[in-house]
């Protein structure tokens, strides 16, 4: 297969680690909006309420919400065909349980749609990016509680209706597997795990109500304008058997059917053995109401979205290595970031393999970089081989997934294609983008953007649709 002429290259961002504006145009508080941000080696804190002395990272973020135009042109500088943003829930229902939607919010997005638009930009937007309005989490407890999904309808019904025609690629929940994946799901679901609360069954629970949502949604989005195409969006933590020992392949098997679990349910439309399973290890079920199996069935996604970071291994007595949401064994045949995630392009291919062979449906790699350091040299210049070296080692592998292997895949769009706030840890230090936005961990800085030596390499991969790097 080749590479297609239409194949969607661009970035990805999310809005509560790159839009800022928190407060304007009528927008309510987000669960983000109440995190501090882990610096000088302080942990992540969530608060009740704004504390007046704290300083959060998501109030301001890189400030898309005043830069939008002039960071639109320098993605159409670099010649994106499309690129990945999410909608701010709390912009469009400022608490979450409004009966109308806040016009302002609304009107936000058609002004960044449209300036796309003059570029010939194609939106990939995440409805639910690692964020809701903290008036559900407050009333309702956040996932935990079936009557989200109506409030998340609400929401989708409103964004499909008026960007019909404007937008066609939807993602519903951005990483829904994080949910299962990680301890603390404040970011995924809105929820802190109580004293005495039964979390398997929390998890479980929070896990079937976004599924259903997300099924409700893909339909709703459907007959709304049959054009839509609605994915998935998964987080794949490629994991190996870290020996040949039989063992070691069923502990590297379940930790991937952590994510199947989800992928299963999106794809397929049914909870499969391996999800059954996942519940008898937990010993608890999740709440399914008549009219659910049937809505899982009606509402199978499109397509498969995921984010693709690093790999691991699982089995015996293998060293810990950290990631942000899920962590695994040390892999001596890989190097890591450092941030400790291990880089491991030849597992893009991989991935990409394993997913069409379950799913067979079409991939978007909508997440993908590598969170560094960078330096500004005195003349301002910004030389980030070692982003150049890890992104064209992972586009050569899902060319070869491509051209190989005959993997249909849709479009790539690496994460933080301009500098934005760490989802782990509320760091602007750990930078993804081909632009640097002059801010710090302390919020400190003018806001400027500059072009990284990635910028320019970038641009050429879009212009030659990958073949510079078959050099
Ligand atoms: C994914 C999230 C993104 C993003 C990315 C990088 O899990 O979907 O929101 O932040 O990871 O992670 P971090 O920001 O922690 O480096």
């Amino acid at each position: 297969m080749e590479m297609s002429k239409d194949f969607l290259w661009g970035g990805a961002t999310a809005a509560n680690q790159y839009e800022g504006g928190y407060l304007e145009g009528g927008r309510g508080l987000s669960v983000n909006d109440v995190e501090k941000g882990a610096r000088h080696g302080v942990q992540r804190e969530i608060h009740d309420s704004i504390h007046p002395d704290a300083y959060y990272p998501s109030h301001v973020a890189t400030d898309f919400y005043h830069h939008y135009k002039e960071d639109i042109a320098l993605f159409a500088e670099m010649g994106f065909k499309c690129f990945r943003l999410s909608i701010s829930w709390s912009r469009i229902f400022p608490n979450g349980d409004e009966e109308t939607p806040n016009e302002e919010g609304l009107k936000f997005y058609d002004d960044v749609f449209a300036e796309m638009k003059k570029y010939g930009m194609e939106p990939l937007v995440t409805i639910n990016h690692y964020e809701m309005p903290l008036g559900l989490v407050k009333k309702y407890g956040a996932w935990r509680n079936r009557k989200l999904i109506d409030f998340f309808l609400r929401y989708c019904e409103t964004i499909f209706t008026r960007y019909k025609g404007t937008v066609k690629y939807w993602l519903t929940h951005n990483e829904i597997n994080a949910l299962m994946l990680s301890g603390r799901p404040w970011h995924q679901a809105g929820i802190i795990y109580q004293e005495g609360e039964n979390q398997k069954q929390t998890m479980l629970n929070a896990a079937h109500y976004q599924l259903v949502a997300s099924a409700k949604a893909v339909e709703l989005g459907h007959k709304i304008d049959p054009e839509n195409k609605i994915g998935c969006m998964l987080l794949y933590p490629l994991c190996y058997a870290a020996t040949c020992r039989p063992e070691d392949q069923i502990l590297a098997m379940k930790k991937l059917n952590k994510t199947y679990y989800f992928g299963d349910v999106h794809c397929r439309g049914y909870y499969t053995n391996v999800c059954t399973s996942i519940w008898q290890d937990l010993g608890a079920k999740p709440d399914i109401q008549p009219g659910d199996e049937e809505a899982l069935k009606a509402g199978t996604v499109d397509f498969v979205s995921f984010s693709y970071y690093f790999s691991s291994i699982e089995g015996q007595g293998t060293e810990s290595v950290e990631g942000n949401i899920v962590s695994g064994g040390k892999n001596p045949y890989l190097e890591a970031t450092a941030w400790g995630w291990q880089i491991d392009p030849v597992g893009l291919r991989t991935s990409l393999n394993n997913l069409y062979d379950r799913y067979q449906k079409p991939l978007f790699i909508v997440e993908n970089g590598m969170g560094a350091i960078d330096t500004v040299e005195a003349d301002g210049t910004i030389n980030d081989d070692y982003r150049i070296d890890y992104l064209s080692k992972h586009i050569q592998a899902m060319m070869d997934a491509i051209e190989l292997d005959n993997v249909p895949v849709m479009g790539y769009t690496p994460w933080g294609c301009i500098d934005l706030v760490s989802a782990g840890t509320g760091e602007m230090r750990k930078r993804y983008g081909f632009i640097y936005v002059d801010k710090d961990d302390d919020g400190n800085g003018t806001l400027n953007r500059s072009r990284k030596k990635s910028f320019f390499w970038y641009k050429d991969v879009i212009a030659t649709n990958g073949q510079c790097l078959r050099k």
